[in-house]
């Protein structure tokens, strides 16, 4: 085992890092790799397997769930249910929070908002997808957690994470002292650290949006758009338009080689598309712990208060002067 370093040893080697937890947050994190290997091994032979397709229900966006989502979900909220160290799973799959009511959970310190399988759209194609996962503090200090211990701003975030199910499948996570980033070697059922600490570079050359909805676009992505069609060799434009479609798998590239993901508001979803409290704000913390920018296009998302649990918001995420370059076009055109 010499060089190797699984995801398990890390999170213990680490947990004298935090004064205040007592092992929980460590477990926490070891239960959500474990079901991250089960959603892997399902994801995996998703083509061989009635797996594929829709499950015929319909999740609180109005959107269809595949039955892989429902899969992922399940094993999820099972793991974080016998682990014992979470009282309550917040959901992008289910309209309500689900309180984790046994004897054990429901004293237990921490919050966990996740959505399982991001992308889902892209699985019956084979493309990669993703699930990201944030974990916060309860507040309330007696009787059930309620919402108000959900509802917690991204900086309360005491740690974030996702699983990238690509070409190799990989777990990223942050505690708030930097990003590191674990490859699953399959010959031994492990995520071994294959990135650690994690940068991304200040500026890149990627851009990624669905530039089909160019229409709906605000004036000042229109414009950022433009500008990083224009040739300029300062700046290393034109730049190189990625975009997957699966927000895990469009923010890696863009975390490893530099770049920006813009998910704005539209003229049909006012609100943008994507959820603060299960997308937006785990990636952000991840982002900003790599040395990248997180922001709704004025205002760091991380300090978005947020009032309702399937709350949205738009996101301009990645490098930081390429973020800053689209903040101010979206400041002038507004
Ligand atoms: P989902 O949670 O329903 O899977 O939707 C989230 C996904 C993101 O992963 C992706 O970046 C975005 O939706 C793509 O949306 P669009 O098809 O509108 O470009
Ligand atoms: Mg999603």
């Amino acid at each position: 085992m010499t060089g190797i370093k699984t995801l398990g040893q890390f999170i213990i080697e680490k947990q004298a890092d935090f004064s205040y937890a007592k092992g929980e947050l460590s477990r926490l994190l070891r239960d959500i790799g474990i079901a991250a290997k089960i959603v892997n091994r399902e994801v995996n032979k998703a083509g061989l397997v009635d797996i594929l397709g829709e499950a015929g229900t319909i999740n609180i966006q109005g959107e269809g769930q595949q039955k892989l989502d429902v899969f992922a979900n399940t094993q999820f909220i099972s793991a974080l249910t016998s682990g014992g160290e979470c009282c309550i799973v917040a959901t992008e799959e289910e309209d309500d929070f689900v309180p984790i009511d046994s004897p054990v959970s429901k004293n237990a310190k921490y919050i966990v908002c996740i959505d399982p399988l991001d992308g889902s759209s892209n699985i019956d194609v084979n493309v990669a997808v993703g699930t990201i996962f944030s974990i916060y503090r309860r507040k309330s200090t007696e009787g059930m957690a309620t919402l108000s211990d959900v509802l917690q701003k991204g900086t309360q975030q005491v740690a974030a994470g996702y699983v990238i199910y690509g070409s190799s499948t990989m777990l990223v996570y942050t505690t708030g002292k930097g990003v590191n980033g674990f490859t699953l070697d399959p010959s031994i059922g492990e995520f071994c650290l294959s990135h650690p600490n994690l940068k991304i570079p200040e500026s890149g050359n990627i851009y990624s949006i669905n530039e089909g909805n160019y229409v709906h676009f605000p004036e000042g992505v229109k414009k950022y758009i433009k500008y990083a069609q224009v040739e300029d060799k300062a700046t290393n434009r034109p730049y190189t338009s990625r975009y997957i479609g699966s927000m895990v798998g469009d923010i890696h590239r863009n975390l490893i080689k530099g770049g920006i993901y813009i998910y704005p508001t539209t003229s049909s979803s006012p609100n943008g598309k994507l959820r603060l409290l299960y997308e937006c704000n785990p990636m952000a913390f991840i982002v900003e712990q790599a040395g990248g920018v997180a922001s709704d296009g004025f205002n760091r998302i991380l300090e978005i208060e947020p009032t309702e649990l399937h709350q949205r918001t738009s996101i301009f995420i990645g490098s930081s002067n390429m973020v800053k370059v689209a903040e101010d076009l979206m400041t002038e055109f507004s």
